[in-house]
């Protein structure tokens, strides 16, 4: 079965978590302990989460290790589309959106962890601001957002950290502190909540 090492609370991990229950895979997670990194040093030759080891091969980088379920696992559904236009829209996309959601939430996200002693106070602020556009554009786009699952996918895997849901919050109780942070009021964006409504429960 593959093994999953994984860091629960940071956004590349759970974007991999996400495209393992999405496509279905089987896997076992072991937790990497953030302050000890010998497991996966040992078992990857770097220190980085996520790393997957699954039929003799081992992985290291999340878009890496979509591209190789992907590849590998042709019976689950395809995260990537396979043919050039669809994923020249798809990284188009990903840097439009990382460019306007990432600054502010690593704020907020460095803060939650204890990696920053303070936030400035207007972030969660200009998180939502971005997350309103976002809910602009679910609602103007001319594109069909389940064509790409890639797409939902890098939202959530941002997005999440404020409406996490339930079962998120069980796993990995840190999402509760984030969610306080982000300061979200539940059906504050519709659109969004029903896109992330599949990936809330893949989360969990
Ligand atoms: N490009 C890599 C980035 C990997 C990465 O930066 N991982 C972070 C967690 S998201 C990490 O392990 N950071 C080291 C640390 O927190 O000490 C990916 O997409 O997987």
């Amino acid at each position: 079965m593959l093994t999953f090492y994984e860091l629960a609370p940071s956004p590349n991990n759970l974007k991999v978590h996400l495209a393992l229950r999405f496509k279905g895979v089987p896997f076992e997670a072991t937790q990497v302990d953030p302050a000890d990194r010998a497991s996966v040093l040992e078992v990857s030759g770097q220190e980085l989460t996520p790393v997957i080891a699954d039929k003799g091969i081992v992985l290291n980088d999340s878009e890496a290790i979509l591209q190789y379920l992907d590849a590998n696992y042709r019976d689950a559904p395809r995260l990537i589309p396979a043919d050039k236009d669809g994923r020249k829209a798809c990284e188009a996309w990903q840097r439009s959106f990382d460019k306007r959601i990432v600054p502010s939430w690593l704020d907020v996200f460095f803060f939650a962890i204890n990696v920053r002693e303070a936030m400035d106070p207007a972030s969660p602020a200009r998180f939502r601001e971005q997350v309103a556009w976002l809910e602009e554009q679910l609602g103007q786009s001319e594109r069909e957002w389940s064509d790409a699952p890639i797409d939902a996918l890098r939202i959530a895997s941002w997005v999440l950290y404020a409406l996490p849901g339930e079962g998120l919050i069980a796993r990995v109780p840190l999402f509760k502190k984030f969610q306080q942070l982000f300061g979200i009021e539940a059906g504050a964006f519709p659109r969004l909540e029903e896109l992330l409504r599949p990936w809330q429960e893949h989360a969990a």
